[in-house]
């Protein structure tokens, strides 16, 4: 029996001491804007688009209960017909080359137009800060995923309540990171009711 009872505790030991695999994502709960910065076409005023007015850290929305606020993209109402594009970005994440890493945001949505493509972008630079190809699954000639290849987009749109966008990548073999991380929605001209929030990313390794 003792011996039944060392190899208990000694395998259940080993269980309880495996570590949790850890989001390598900083500031992926979004507590401030630290790591994130504004993506996208600049400012024209003549255009009715400023930037610092559409894309905002709201700190009275968060997916989770820990009340860190949450990015937020919305009252996009340009007037003279050009079609901007919006992503809050993260800076550079380093990644282990040829390792699956399971990619996951939650999504909130208020009155967005169903023609909107609301997703998560990214792509992957080696050590020599270039662009790498031919990771995209059926894309060879793609060195980043959009609205028609990611594995990560709100189908949904309209309004709804957090939502969760997961997926996994494999990084390429000469990978050293990914690069233009993004929440993005894009193709609104004029949706000043509609807006999107993007809280709680995460990057972890399989
Ligand atoms: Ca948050």
């Amino acid at each position: 029996m003792k011996k039944i009872a060392l190899f208990l505790s000694v395998l259940f030991g080993c269980a309880a001491a495996a570590p949790a695999q850890e989001n390598i994502l900083k500031n992926g709960i979004v507590d401030g804007v630290t790591e994130w910065l504004m993506a996208g076409v600049n400012t024209s005023e003549e255009n009715n688009y400023v930037k610092e007015k559409i894309y905002t850290y709201d700190a009275e929305v968060s997916h989770s209960e820990d009340w860190s606020g949450s990015l937020k993209i919305g009252g996009i109402d340009c007037k003279n017909g050009f079609k901007p594009w919006q992503a809050w970005r993260h800076r550079d994440i380093i990644v282990e080359p040829g390792a699956t890493y399971r990619i996951s945001v939650w999504v909130k949505t208020e009155n967005v137009p169903a023609n909107a493509n609301v997703y998560l972008g990214f792509g992957f630079k080696d050590s020599a800060n270039q662009w790498l190809t031919g990771w995209v699954p059926g894309h060879p000639e793609k060195n980043s995923i959009d609205h028609r290849t990611s594995s990560w987009v709100d189908t949904v749109k309209g309004t709804h309540d957090w939502m969760e966008l997961s997926g996994t990548v494999t990084a390429p073999a000469d990978a050293a990171k990914i690069s233009y991380l993004q929440g993005r929605i894009d193709n609104i001209i004029s949706a000043p009711d509609a807006a999107v929030w993007f809280d709680d990313f995460s990057i972890v390794k399989e």
